[in-house]
């Protein structure tokens, strides 16, 4: 590997880490925030939905992106054997890190303050926009010229072999974010730069939150399928050099699903928005438990590998195999075990709590309360996070030729995090769905002081334990960073190697039909433009239609309410 590739290789996975402390800072002050603990604005002058922001664009659009661009350029690279391109490469990074310092200067001013769903009314400076664009671009860079030419150059040396799984989940999670990004840049380039820099001033926010969310579901899948490559294929090698993973043929047909139903599910997260019709908001609840069914294929498969593996370990029967798992085994990179594991572990209750949130009619009383959050961050918070973070590391002590340093520091941190995010999402589910804790709030926390008519102190106990929650989830996160920077301030003691613990199927068919990528990337694109066409007409027919002035500095708060729901724009005019 040249000396430029290994730079680049090693800056993003470190720079979305420096972001992430950011990141993981706002969060802390958001539960200290939601408590009464501290008040926003008196934090470095910056107010809640600033705070916010930055906690929500850092964590989950720049690291997760740049972090996974990293992890499919070192899959490629080690299985497909073959070089990555140093202009494309460079050309990818200089857009993402261009894209993400532009977007920063824009949260970090307070001119974006949009949270991570940047949709109108809330308007942000061209900047923050413009940024999310270039990183995008940037990500789709590796895809196009070094991923899939070094896979062609592969195929033609390798004719009767199969695309690697790893390589295959790679290739799935690109083409779901190629496609999933068109409606979002759609919105972004027809109506929030225009708006923004004042070129229009009239827009329907409806069409741009079903735009939005037509690309706000499926991202949540591009941060979930590289933690599903790393549990089918490294998984089972993590547990014993014997291990296997139980059924390639399984793990495939799960990243085909993934990739034909993560599209037409968007408008769960729409079912309480007006002007679009209840049929078609249905017909995408159905669909979102159809997504739910790779998720259990991977259940399934991934504890039987998890089985197997610890059977080539000594244990036996039904249960004594959970006790040959290395739960905390420090030699060699059985270390990374803890990350997968305990991510496993959140998954499951971040899979369970999505069917209810799927559930139409459940959905309304969880809906813009605590409980999302809780949800996701179970999610997103708990298997992609932990999977992103040990991944980052396994890699960075790879590219730095070092064993990872404090390892029982970094063995220890995911449990931590799991015990956290377990406080912090029981606080907040329980309280948003039994007591309806709001999901967010800007009021200048009434409902803490007993003077208040807004004083509710079923509430009171849950911000409290959220807090705990949260210091825990800080805690893991410094063990982590000690690690981290342990490794990347060490000297080399070995050979620069990139490899990763890939383990063979214990069962595989051929199954030409699941590695037809092209066809299936048609039929998935087929299926999302089918359901979304009768929303997309609709929000165009009774869209709600929204007059803005261009940025200002005021633009951050709506500047003018949207008048009511339903109305033609003539209606709104007059
Ligand atoms: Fe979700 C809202 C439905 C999965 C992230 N979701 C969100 C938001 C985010 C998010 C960020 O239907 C908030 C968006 C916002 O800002 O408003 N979600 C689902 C469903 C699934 C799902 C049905 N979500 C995810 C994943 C995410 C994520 C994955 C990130 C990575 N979600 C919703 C809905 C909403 C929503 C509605 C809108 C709510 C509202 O009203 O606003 C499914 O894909 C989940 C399927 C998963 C499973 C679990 C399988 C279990 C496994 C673990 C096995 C463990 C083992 C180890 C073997 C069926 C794989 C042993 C375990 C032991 C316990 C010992």
């Amino acid at each position: 590997m040249s000396a430029g590739i290994r730079f680049i290789l090693i800056s993003e996975i470190v720079i979305p880490i420096l972001l992430l402390i950011f990141g993981v800072y706002h969060g802390v002050l958001q539960v200290l925030y939601r408590a009464g603990i501290i008040n926003a604005s008196s934090v470095l002058g910056i107010d809640y939905y600033q705070g916010l922001t930055l906690h929500g664009v850092i964590n989950v659009i720049v690291f997760t992106t740049i972090f996974i661009v990293a992890f499919g350029n070192g899959i490629v690279l080690y299985l497909l054997k073959k070089p990555l391109r140093g202009w494309s490469q460079w050309t990818s990074w200089v857009l993402m890190i261009g894209g993400t310092l532009m977007s920063a200067w824009a949260m970090f001013t307070g001119k974006a303050n949009v949270l991570y769903t940047f949709y109108p009314p809330l308007i942000a400076h061209w900047t923050f926009y413009f940024g999310l664009v270039l990183l995008v671009v940037g990500s789709l860079v590796p895809f196009f010229f070094d991923w899939i030419p070094n896979y062609i150059a592969w195929k033609r040396e390798n004719p009767d072999k199969k695309m690697p799984l790893a390589v295959f989940g790679i290739f799935v999670n690109h083409i779901l974010w190629l496609i999933m990004v068109v409606p979002v840049a759609v919105e972004l380039i027809f109506q929030l730069i225009p708006l923004s820099l004042g070129i229009v001033t009239d827009i329907n926010p409806l069409l741009a939150r079903t735009l939005f969310w037509f690309f706000g579901h499926p991202v949540v899948y591009f941060w979930l399928l590289p933690a599903y490559v790393m549990l089918y294929t490294m998984l089972p090698k993590l547990i014993s050099p014997k291990g296997k993973l139980y059924s390639d043929t399984a793990a495939r047909l799960a990243f085909i699903l993934f990739l034909m139903f993560s599209l037409p599910v968007g408008l769960h997260h729409q079912f309480t928005d007006p002007g679009i019709s209840n049929s078609w908001k249905l017909i995408h609840a159905f669909f979102t438990f159809l997504v739910a069914l790779p998720s259990m294929v991977t259940a399934f498969t991934v504890a039987a590998s998890m089985e197997y593996s610890a059977k080539q370990e000594g244990g036996k029967g039904v249960f004594y195999w959970w006790t040959k798992l290395p739960y905390i085994r420090l030699e060699g990179d059985k270390w990374l075990f803890s990350y997968l594991f305990a991510g496993l572990v959140l998954f499951f209750i971040g899979g369970i709590t999505g069917i209810v949130n799927a559930s139409y009619n459940v959905n309304l009383t969880v809906h813009n309360t605590a409980y999302v959050p809780g949800h996701f961050h179970t999610t997103v918070g708990g298997l992609s996070v932990l999977a992103f973070l040990g991944m980052s590391l396994y890699m960075l002590s790879k590219l730095k030729g070092t064993e990872v340093k404090f390892k029982g520091l970094a063995t220890l941190a995911p449990y931590i995090w799991t015990q956290g995010m377990f406080m912090f999402s029981y606080a907040m589910m329980v309280g948003g769905a039994l007591e309806g804790f709001p999901r967010r709030t800007n009021t200048g926390l009434s409902y803490l002081n007993p003077d208040s008519p807004l004083y509710r102190p079923e509430w009171v106990g849950y911000a409290q334990l959220s807090v705990v929650g949260g210091f825990l989830l800080a805690l893991a996160f410094v063990f982590f960073l000690i690690s981290f920077f342990g490794t990347l301030f060490s000297s080399r003691q070995r050979n620069i190697e990139l490899e990763y613990p890939i383990a063979e199927p214990l069962h595989d068919s051929p199954a030409p039909v699941l590695n037809n990528l092209k066809a299936w990337t048609v039929a998935s694109v087929i299926l999302a433009v089918l359901s979304y066409i009768p929303a997309l007409y609709d929000t165009t027919q009774r869209g709600i239609f929204y007059n803005s002035p261009a940025y200002n500095d005021k633009s951050p708060v709506p500047i003018k309410p949207i008048k009511s729901s339903g109305l033609k724009k003539e209606e709104v005019k007059n």
